[in-house]
C-alpha cells in the first residue's frame, strides 16, 4: 500500500494535519458538489434543538437554496459514491499509513457553510468531551481522524478557510470561556485550498472553520476514522447500506463477519489485516510484524 513520504510523515507528526492537493478530479468535484445539492432536498439528520449538537432527522435541509447552510450527517445512504469514498483509492492507503489496519469509519458527513456576516466561525478538537484530553505524540496513532474533501476553491482568509492551530494536538489549550480559541487567535493558521483538495487532521488538533465573508459557500465533505475499540457513532450497529459493500468497506463499518459477542472490536477478527491491507500486508508482516502492529497477536482469537 501506499505510504506517507517522508515530509508528510514529518509534517503530520508535528502539525497534526496534512494538506493533499488535487485528490478528487475536477470531474468528481462536480459530482459531488452536485449530490450535496441532490442531498439537501432529501431526508437526513442534522443539529436540531437538542442540546449539545445532537442531532435530529428533517425533511429536508432549513435552507434549500444550494449556498445555503447544512450540515448533513451519515451520507452513506444516498449514493453509492459515498460508500467509495470509504476507502477511495489514493487517499485510504495514506489513512492507513497513520491509523493502522484495526480502524473503522465513524461517520460522513456534508457541510455547507454559506457566505455570512452572521458567523464567526469556531475551533475545537473532535470526539466530543471524551477525546478532548486526549492527545496523541509524536510517534503514536491517533484514536481519530477526519478526512476532509474541498469542493470549492478557498482563497484568502475569512473565506470560510479550514483553520487549524499546527502542533495543538499534543499540548494542552486554553478551553476556558474566556480564552477558547478562535478562528483569529494567535497561532490560528487558515488554510487556503482548491477543490478537490483534501485535509487530513487528527482529533486532537484544535480546528474548525473560518467566518465565511467571501461571497460564496463553502463545500466540503468529511470522512471520520476511529480506532475499532472506539465504534462509529452515526449507526447504531452495521448500517443498512453493507449489501452495496465491498468486504473492505463493509469491515470498515462494523461488519466483523460474525454476530456481535463480547470482546468484539476488542479483538479484530484474525483477517482484519488481510482485509484492509490486502494478503501481501500480512504475508510481510510476518518478516516484519512492527511495520502493520500484529506479529504474533495475529494468530490469537
Ligand atoms: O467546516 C470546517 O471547516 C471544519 C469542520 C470541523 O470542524 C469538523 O469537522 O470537526
Amino acid at each position: 500500500m501506499q505510504q506517507l513520504t517522508q515530509q508528510q510523515r514529518s509534517q503530520w507528526s508535528t502539525d497534526g494535519y496534512l494538506h493533499l492537493q488535487g485528490v478528487l478530479s475536477p470531474e468528481e468535484v462536480e459530482f459531488f458538489s452536485a449530490q450535496l445539492d441532490r442531498v439537501r432536498t432529501l431526508p437526513g439528520y442534522e443539529p436540531s434543538d437538542l442540546p449539545r449538537g445532537h442531532y435530529g432527522l428533517l425533511p429536508h435541509a432549513d435552507d434549500l437554496a444550494t449556498e445555503g447552510f447544512m450540515d448533513r450527517r451519515h451520507l452513506l445512504d444516498y449514493d453509492q459514491s459515498f460508500i467509495d469514498l470509504i476507502d477511495r483509492p489514493g487517499l485510504f492507503d495514506l489513512i492507513v499509513d497513520i491509523m493502522g489496519p484495526y480502524l473503522l469509519l465513524s461517520m460522513s458527513q456534508a457541510i455547507v457553510r454559506p457566505a455570512t456576516k452572521a458567523f464567526p466561525g469556531y475551533t475545537h478538537t473532535d470526539g466530543g468531551e471524551a477525546l478532548r484530553y486526549v492527545r496523541v505524540t509524536e510517534t503514536s496513532r491517533p484514536i481519530a481522524m477526519k478526512a476532509m474533501y474541498l469542493l470549492s476553491d478557498v482563497e484568502g482568509t475569512d473565506s470560510g478557510n479550514f483553520t487549524v492551530f499546527p502542533g495543538s494536538h499534543m499540548r494542552p489549550f486554553p478551553d476556558d470561556a474566556e480564552r477558547w480559541p478562535t478562528p483569529h487567535s494567535p497561532g490560528a493558521a487558515q488554510l487556503a485550498g482548491k477543490a478537490g483538495d483534501c485535509y487530513l487532521f487528527a482529533h486532537s488538533l484544535w480546528h474548525g472553520p473560518a467566518p465565511n465573508y467571501s461571497g460564496k459557500a463553502r463545500k466540503t465533505i468529511l470522512y471520520n476514522y476511529s480506532q475499532m475499540f472506539a465504534r462509529g457513532y452515526d449507526f447504531e450497529l452495521v448500517p443498512d447500506v453493507v449489501d452495496k459493500m465491498t468486504p473492505r468497506q463493509r469491515r470498515l463499518v462494523g461488519d466483523m463477519g460474525h454476530e456481535f459477542r463480547p470482546g468484539s472490536f476488542f479483538y479484530a477478527p484474525r483477517d482484519q489485516v488481510a482485509v484492509i491491507m490486502g494478503d501481501e500486508a500480512v504475508e510481510e508482516s510476518a518478516l516484519a510484524p512492527t511495520r502493520v502492529g500484529i506479529g504474533a497477536g495475529a494468530d490469537r482469537a
